[in-house]
């Protein structure tokens, strides 16, 4: 496999507006990032992921952008900016931006103009139409709005707020790609494309995502941009099959590094209400997922690893046990993912088992998809009762992500000495980043295990490129595997449940690597509720 820079790096992905507030309004910002980047160094990962921080009417807090190249007051200057990609490439940390492209906030100039008439030279930047078809918003109503100047509707996949750009417009496109090698000369090291697969949508024979002019677009993109500067790029591609994934993470393909799938985030959604009515977890299921994306994705293109993000409920709180067992469980899901194949991804928090939130009131939330989704299923359709609703909420609904950054037992977790925009979890008393740095067996240690053994010199090339071989075992909360590269064999063994497990071990063990739990092993391993033991053999 040709190797490139980024296979061996683990990203940590900041929402920033939840991560460091230095001044006092409540909002996160820049130089908050930049204040923490020492403790970023120490947990050891190598690529920040930041959630977008352009000027925005943060009506999807930031995934509806205003001005791809300026900075909202809100979180700080472009001098701030420069100064984060400055900082962190002393830290040896690259900065990757989010890129929002297949839709533009609806106060972006560009659709101001498109709005004004319909000969605009903008107009056809966006998607107009004379008639409403049946395509409904992620977020839930029509994915049509009615534009009264023009008597047209206009097309857009999220908020109203959000209009879908027209991909097909060259002119637009090379607008974007002159932005996106506008902020490659700034110093970043790559992008994380929202909803990158819609962009070749076919709206007038009802396909959005992964439409037939979708990779030819991509490969476009790719070769004015990223191939020009070796970067580090990860597509959110929610439908993606893992043959699929090949045609976007093939570097034959001159695409993209990598892309974030869904498979086993979705497992357990209803094919209406998704994420609003879910299943409890299908143990066996999800490591089915797991493995098949494994060991059939294509030989050279690369896995994305990733549990958590700011879309997602926290996954010892969607998955595990975020009670007695909450820092076991978080080791157990991390060890799980970083001893994979592929490029680990840590959101903010999840390396110190933050959990997800319960507000009492549904307008103690903030998220415009929690809020959307209660007006159509409680209030307007009355397919689901207001209990019903907030328990799935309380499981999946995005601000569980977005609660503020556990800093300390501070007031507010020590994010900020203001009133924060969204209610911390007062959990922060006691599962925060102050207590981690000062127990050797925290969550947070455990992560800085797990990250360095990725990169030592006996561990480091097994867990990055070698091979991944699942063993069968009769329980389904038993996740066993082995990592194999040249001579050095290692073999993963977690219990990502509560009863106990254990299997049969008749060889010698050579080094015991990663072990959470008191596990005695002579010929059978037990593991007791969400142990992991990973050891070379
Ligand atoms: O998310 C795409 C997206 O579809 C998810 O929001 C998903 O729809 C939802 O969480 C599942 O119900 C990306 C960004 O990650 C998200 O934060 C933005 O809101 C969205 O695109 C629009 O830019």
């Amino acid at each position: 496999m040709q190797t490139k820079w980024w296979h061996n790096k683990v990203v940590y992905q900041i929402y920033p507006k939840s991560f460091n507030d230095t001044t006092g309004d409540g909002i996160g910002d820049i130089k908050g990032i930049i204040e923490k980047l020492e403790y970023l160094c120490f947990l050891g990962i190598d690529i920040i992921w930041l959630s977008p921080v352009y000027e925005s009417p943060m009506k999807d807090n930031g995934y509806d952008i205003a001005n791809y190249q300026k900075i909202d007051p809100s979180f700080g200057t472009m001098a701030d900016m420069e100064q984060l990609i400055y900082e962190a490439k002393k830290h040896d940390i690259s900065i990757v931006m989010d890129l929002v492209i297949n839709h533009t906030s609806d106060q972006h100039p560009w659709f101001i103009k498109a709005k004004k008439n319909k000969r605009n030279k903008y107009r056809d930047y966006y998607i107009w139409r004379d008639e409403a078809t049946d395509i409904g918003s992620v977020f839930g109503g029509s994915a049509w709005e009615f534009d009264e100047t023009t008597d047209q509707y206009y097309f857009h996949l999220f908020t109203k707020e959000q209009p879908d750009l027209n991909w097909q417009n060259k002119k637009m496109r090379h607008d974007m790609y002159d932005m996106i090698n506008w902020w490659f000369d700034k110093g970043i090291r790559g992008f994380r494309l929202d909803v990158i697969d819609l962009i070749g949508k076919d709206i007038d024979n009802n396909i959005t995502a992964n439409g037939p002019r979708l990779h030819p677009l991509i490969k476009e993109m790719s070769n004015a941009t990223f191939q020009k500067h070796d970067a580090f790029t990860v597509g959110e591609t929610w439908g993606a099959s893992v043959d699929e994934a090949a045609l976007y993470s093939n570097p034959s393909q001159q695409e993209l590094s990598m892309i974030f799938q869904f498979e086993h985030i979705t497992l357990n959604w209803h094919p209406e209400f998704n994420k609003f009515k879910t299943t409890p977890l299908n143990r066996l299921a999800l490591k089915n997922i797991l493995y098949k994306w494994q060991t059939e994705i294509h030989p050279n293109a690369w896995n994305s690893l990733f549990f958590n993000n700011h879309d997602l409920g926290r996954v010892t709180s969607r998955w595990g046990n975020d009670g007695i067992y909450n820092e076991q469980c978080a080791k157990a899901f991390a060890t799980v993912l970083h001893m994979m194949k592929g490029t680990p991804f840590v959101y903010q928090g999840e390396e110190i088992a933050m959990t997800n939130v319960k507000y009492q009131h549904i307008d103690d939330y903030n998220d415009i998809e929690i809020h959307n989704r209660y007006h159509e299923y409680v209030i307007e359709r009355q397919v689901m009762g207001q209990k019903e609703f907030m328990q799935q909420v309380y499981l999946n609904g995005r601000d569980n992500a977005r609660t503020p950054m556990q800093w300390d037992k501070s007031i507010n977790g020590g994010f900020s000495i203001g009133s924060p925009w969204l209610r911390p979890n007062s959990n922060y008393l006691f599962i925060n980043v102050d207590d981690n740095l000062k127990q050797k067996n925290s969550v947070f240690y455990h992560y800085q295990k797990l990250i360095q053994l990725r990169k030592s010199d006996n561990y480091g090339n097994t867990l990055t490129y070698g091979s991944f071989i699942p063993k069968t075992t009769e329980y389904d909360n038993l996740f066993l595997f082995e990592r194999h590269y040249e001579e050095k064999r290692i073999i993963v063994a977690v219990n990502l449940g509560e009863q106990s497990v254990s299997f049969n071990w008749e060889n010698s063990i050579d080094e015991i690597l990663i072990n959470t739990g008191q596990i005695d092993y002579f010929k059978t391993v037990t593991l007791n509720a969400y142990d992991a033991l990973v050891f070379a053999y």
